[in-house]
């Protein structure tokens, strides 16, 4: 089994942290985002959407999406449980997860793409479109503070893989001058306790 990753890459990121809290140990192969090396045949036969992480299961088959690769290490190390501990609770951290992802990192994600030179003349960008989405990356901020009141993380008392989501989300959003307001007391409490983990310098 082999996980190709890309250190700055805030997808792979999730991943690594997400088998630190699991305390597993996978052979990882550095995939050089910077050079294009994802774009290229020899990359785009493991995946051909180019993204990154990506795992290279026993059987041969290459598995994409970072919630996919997560979902794989969840069955195979159960603990500690990261997406759940039963039918309800799972769906429950999956509506959290899939919040963070999609009002939060994906947000601060196309931020970043839509406006930053290192993707001009990889994708096309919209920096209108870009300036959207930290608008809303924002938003979802001090409602997330708001959601953070009454609980220790994100999907209840337990930290899960929606805060793994959350945090290298913000983290990543940064580059575009994306942060915690210093008058978001509860986002700020949380995000110091989950990037105070072990697991977060992964
Ligand atoms: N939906 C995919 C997205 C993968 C993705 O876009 N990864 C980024 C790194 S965070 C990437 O490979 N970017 C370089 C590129 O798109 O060329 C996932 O969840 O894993």
């Amino acid at each position: 089994m082999k996980l190709y990753d890309s250190a700055a890459a805030p997808n792979p990121r999730r991943v690594r942290i997400f088998l630190a809290e699991k305390g597993v140990e996978v052979e990882v192969v550095q995939v050089d985002i910077g050079t294009g090396e994802n774009r290229k045949p020899p990359f785009l036969a493991k995946n051909p959407m180019g993204g990154l992480p990506v795992l290279e299961l026993d059987d041969g088959r290459f598995l994409a999406e970072t919630v996919a690769i997560c979902r794989y290490f969840e069955e195979t190390h159960p603990d500690p449980p990261l997406m759940g501990t039963d039918a309800a609770d799972r769906a429950w951290v999956e509506m959290w997860n899939r919040r963070m992802e999609h009002e939060i990192a994906l947000n601060c994600m196309q931020a970043f793409r839509q406006t930053h030179d290192f993707f001009k003349g990889r994708i096309p960008q919209v920096p209108e479109y870009g300036a959207v989405c930290k608008e809303a990356a924002l938003k979802r901020l001090a409602w997330l503070d708001t959601e953070l009141a009454d609980r220790e993380f994100v999907a209840g008392e337990r930290f899960t893989i929606a805060d793994i989501t959350a945090m290298v989300g913000i983290d990543f959003g940064r580059v575009s001058k994306i942060a915690i307001d210093p008058a978001q007391k509860n986002l700020q409490r949380w995000h110091e306790a989950v990037s105070s983990r072990p697991s977060a310098k992964a």
